[in-house]
């Protein structure tokens, strides 16, 4: 991962290349202001929050609040590694910011594994049901949670069988003959999952009965019901759109302690106090790290003021004067609330008392709306007009800002035309004040929860966004773990957000110039990166809108781990948001949702040329997306409609000054998509180019509707031609269609280049079916969710004798990863050209993650391994094992300290000829890679000494470079038998002259 932090010093220690022998002046650091900084301990207590006496996280907060207003260099302050248990969301805000343009950055100590964790740790495991191996640890009795995490792996609410058959809905109830769900215990915590379309819809049950003619009643909590069938709150334009799939169906039944059957499954039973659980093979429960999540959020950084909703025209507080308005409800005009209030009469005023320092006013604007005049307190402040040549809805007609904060009364006169039409305010309550400046680097996020479920269901609108089940129905998202709101000059780089029970992270309100780069967002219940909101579309002023935010090269994977419907990144209304070189995967529906608001910003023609009977029409701020170079992939794995990307509303405001632009990503593997490019109903102003699409059902783009409209659309690569297109002003150019895998050669570089850099890829040694390093000829197919066991639950394969895949790489072993299985036949192994012979990768029962050929001692240089299948019904490609071999110039590895410097063409046979090196102890290396073992292979000296080793933030001892003499290429430090995954290695120089580093080797 880049560090910036970390960065700074390597980057005075690129200044000092060549240095032979190490002879050189050491380098001379750049003028800069030295950052103040400080440090903080889960245990620490101290008030100085120096390195001997850290604070606490808190304390080191108020320390800093101390510091900012003084700020003459960044506060940098280094997180020692552990569990932060938080009782509560560390919250950061305007008074945590920093000032005089510089920033507070909250750092992991190099080497050490800072987390903040929401979770109770469990312990006290015995055996309470031996027949069916259950185990019961006391918790509070009350503790509410919904998600359970044993040695960092996701355990699944006791659960029953998929798609249950025998089910009647009558009423809201769902019957069965089947008698054994009458004995559930609980049942107001029983809840029934329907996975619907492109939703996920859930109720706890109210109770369970036995129905006159026996069996099992599972009666619905009657208002969740209502919500999600009889009444569902759609609050219409812009908010979602027609079609309504409702809860009319069983996909499974959740949470009862009846259910608990498989390993891995958990229920938490609140009320007792108790929580069961079923281990997996492996899992011992008096050594496992079991963690209990109870809160929802770890860290909120919050600028004032909150969330702004409008308040209707009905608002008790809103005067109208004078004998002609009237009061207009379901017009269907895309109104707030779909009501005015509307007068004839100039001379006709209204008034509205609020507090704060602005207001907006929203009201229609059409060729029969005239001249208002605005007074504030009193005092005439503006003449504006609701004149247009057509009707656009909840349009900011007037808005004042700047007004010091106290209460003030705004009123508008009508002055001439037919109409004026009022539909809502916003009042603006404070000062725009950002929480600003803040970077968070190297932590870990881990361990949420999200009870609300619980109590109301999940009330799905799409991907995520939900209606508050109140009356209100307002729009609502699911909470992150790592929650912005009006943040500015937010940056998140290099951390781990995973394990959480709602989404990871989310920038909200109108977050300005923030950052979400190198992350690495995973196993999440809800969404991975949010962006933006749903109900502040209609926003004419810059300083409340989302914009100026970046997405970047993060790796975003297992997102809706509950919640079906979330996606890896989403955003609503946005307005120059950036969304580049991520890597998502691995999702149970869209990879990517951007915009919001459907049909609404499209003209009225449109909208009755897709058969809407009314035009509601408006106006969105969205616009200046910027979708580019993404690698997506193995998505759609359990909903229907939606696609690797999908758009949905405007994009730009049709003068063409903002256009929005998707390009360069390569979309692959989508199980249920019926459009990869999927640019649903609203969707415009989007330049589509240099686009790969390929494996995976459905159209390589489809545009299904009119009032998807001004799409330019050219220079696309897919392997099938079926396209959909019923937009409008639409420039279709058909992709060109390859066959094959015979990628010409601007679709490869748009395929090589996608997703993460080479600085954010972890080096590995595990490559994974999907891998963009794979090439794939033939007519190979691929397919997610499987539950074979495969690496990343997805594998490719084909069916087709001759096809193969291919893959380069540099090290010195290679595996072949497969599955053999009785309709599995022979596949024919090529290294480096030459044929290794005929496997057979038969049997009589399935294996998943097997070992198809494995060879190692290679030399140490670049390889070429091929995969052909010659019989069978099929060949399978689960991945590769590699020992890889990566020189210490790769640009993941991060060095930081002051001394590091890089040295070529010393000819004593280092690996590539060059090494990085230091003299400074404490200075540092780091590497993250995927797979099972890594060895540190470089240079021996008597200048030489000892180097501390840090794996995954626990210390691994010492080891010591130092030998009688010279030799190149020596093992220093290896490790074999991690769990296959992702983990980081740092080594610091502690003794010795020099610390020396060529080459690691990983597996
Ligand atoms: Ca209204
Ligand atoms: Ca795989
Ligand atoms: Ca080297």
């Amino acid at each position: 991962m880049t560090i910036s932090l970390w960065r700074r010093a390597a980057a005075l220690a690129a200044t000092t290349a060549g240095a032979l022998l190490f002879t050189g002046v050491a380098p001379t650091p750049a003028a800069a202001a030295t950052p103040t900084v400080l440090y903080a301990s889960p245990g620490g207590s101290g008030s100085t929050c120096s390195i001997s006496a850290p604070c606490s996280v808190t304390g080191v907060q108020t320390k800093v609040q101390g510091l900012v207003s003084g700020m003459s260099a960044d506060i940098d302050v280094y997180l020692r590694g552990g569990a932060y248990r938080l009782a509560s969301a560390l919250s950061l805000g305007p008074a945590d910011s920093g000032q005089n343009g510089h920033k507070v950055v909250y750092a992991a100590y190099p080497g050490e594994k800072p987390v903040l964790n929401g979770a109770r740790q469990i312990t006290g495991f015995s055996v309470y049901d031996s027949t069916k191996n259950i185990y019961r640890a006391p918790v509070s009795a009350g503790t509410q949670s919904r998600q359970l995490f044993v040695n960092g792996v996701r355990a699944q609410r006791a659960r029953g069988p998929l798609n249950p058959s025998g089910f009647t809905l009558t009423g809201s109830a769902f019957t069965t003959a089947d008698t054994s769900y009458a004995s559930f215990t609980n049942a107001s915590s029983v809840e029934v999952v329907d996975d619907n379309a492109w939703k996920q819809m859930r109720c706890p049950l109210a109770s369970i009965t036995v129905p006159a003619g026996g069996g099992s009643s599972l009666n619905l909590n009657p208002a969740c019901f209502a919500n999600n069938n009889t009444a569902v709150p759609n609050r219409g334009f812009p908010f979602n759109g027609a079609g309504l799939p409702k809860l009319d169906a069983i996909t499974y039944v959740e949470n009862a302690y009846q259910l608990l059957d498989t390993p891995g499954e958990f229920y938490l039973d609140s009320a007792a106090g108790f929580v069961y659980y079923m281990p997996r093979s492996g899992e011992n429960l008096s050594t496992a790290d079991v963690e209990l999540p109870t809160q929802q959020t770890l860290l909120n950084v919050s600028g004032t003021p909150g969330h702004l909703t409008p308040v209707n025209d009905t608002d008790p507080g809103i005067t109208y004067t004078g004998s002609s308005w009237g009061y207009f409800s379901a017009r269907s005009l895309g109104d707030l609330y779909d009501d005015v209030h509307g007068t004839t009469a100039n001379g006709d005023s209204v008034s509205y008392t609020f507090t704060g320092t602005g207001i907006d006013v929203l009201a229609e604007t059409n060729s029969d709306q005239g001249g208002i005049d605005v007074y504030i307190d009193g005092t005439k402040v503006q003449s504006v007009s609701a004149t247009a040549s057509s009707r656009l809805a909840q349009q900011v007609v007037a808005s004042v800002s700047g007004l010091t904060q106290a209460q003030h009364t705004i009123k508008l006169v009508k002055t001439s035309g037919t109409w004026i039409t009022i539909d809502g305010f916003t009042v603006v309550p404070g000062a725009i004040t950002p929480a600003h400046d803040i970077t968070f680097q190297g932590l870990t996020f881990a361990y949420t929860t999200w009870t609300l479920p619980s109590t109301v269901g999940y009330i799905d609108n799409q991907a995520g966004i939900l209606w508050d089940a109140g009356s209100s129905h307002a729009p609502l998202r699911i909470p992150a773990a790592v929650q912005v709101h009006r943040g500015s000059n937010i940056s998140f780089t290099g951390n781990e957000i995973a394990h959480n029970g709602g989404t990871g992270i989310d920038l909200a309100d109108g977050t300005q110039n923030s950052s979400v780069a190198g992350n690495w967002i995973h196993d999440t219940s809800g969404g991975g990166a949010y962006v933006g909101e749903v109900d502040d579309y209609y926003l004419t002023d810059t300083s409340r809108m989302t914009t100026g935010d970046t997405v970047s090269e993060n790796w975003i994977s297992q997102v809706g781990q509950d919640y079906s419907d979330a996606v890896g990144v989403w955003a609503g209304y946005t307005r120059n948001l950036t969304v580049s070189h991520n890597d998502i995967g691995h999702t149970p529906y869209s990879g990517m949702s951007i915009g919001w608001g459907w049909g609404y910003a499209s003209p009225c023609s449109m909208q009755a040329a897709q058969g809407l009977k009314t035009c509601e029409h408006g106006t969105i701020y969205a616009g200046g997306n910027q979708i580019l170079d993404n690698h997506v992939h193995d998505v759609m794995n359990i909903l229907n409609d939606g696609g690797p990307i999908y758009t949905n509303g405007g994009q730009g405001n049709g003068d063409g000054s903002t256009t929005s632009v998707l390009a360069g990503n390569l979309v692959e593997v989508g199980n249920h998509t019926n459009n990869r490019l999927y640019q649903d109903e609203g969707s415009s102003y989007w330049n589509t180019h240099d686009n790969v699409t390929r494996i995976g059902g459905g159209n390589w783009i489809g545009m299904w509707t009119p009032t998807i409209h001004d799409i330019n659309i050219h220079d696309n690569y897919s392997d099938t031609a079926a396209y959909n297109n019923k937009g409008t002003n639409i420039t279709f150019n058909q992709a060109t269609i390859v066959s094959g895998g015979a990628w010409p050669s601007a679709a490869q570089a748009i395929i090589d280049a996608a997703g993460p850099d080479a600085a954010h890829q972890p080096l590995t040694g595990r490559i994974d079916d999907d891998d963009t390093a794979i090439s794939y000829t033939g007519s190979w197919t691929a397919n997610g969710n499987r539950g074979y066991g495969d690496y990343e639950d997805a594998v490719h394969a084909t069916g087709t004798n001759g096809d193969t895949a291919s893959l380069t790489f540099t090290g010195t072993a290679v595996s072949v990863i497969g599955e053999k299985n009785s309709d599995q036949g022979q596949v024919e192994i090529f290294l480096d050209g030459t044929s290794k012979g005929l496997i057979d990768t038969s049997a009589t029962t399935r294996s998943a993650q097997a070992v198809i050929y494995s060879t190692s001692g290679l030399s140490a240089g670049s390889h070429t391994i091929k995969v052909v299948k010659r019989s069978g019904t099929w060949a399978t490609l689960d991945g590769f094992n590699v020992t890889g071999v990566h020189n210490d110039t790769n640009s993941s590895i991060t060095y930081t300290g002051a001394s590091w410097r890089y040295s070529a063409n010393r000819s004593f046979g280092d690996y590539q000829d060059d090494v990085h090196a230091t003299t400074a102890n404490g200075d540092s290396a780091t590497v993250t890679f995927t797979g099972t073992g890594i060895s540190l292979v470089t240079e021996t000296n008597s200048d030489e000494g000892t180097i501390a080793v840090s794996l995954d933030g626990a210390s691994q001892g010492t080891v010591n470079a130092s030998s009688a003499s010279r030799q190149a290429q020596q093992t220093v430090y290896t490790v074999s038998g991690l769990p296959l995954g992702r983990h980081t290695l740092t080594l610091t120089k502690t003794g010795g002259s020099w610390l020396v580093i060529d080459r690691f080797d990983v597996r």
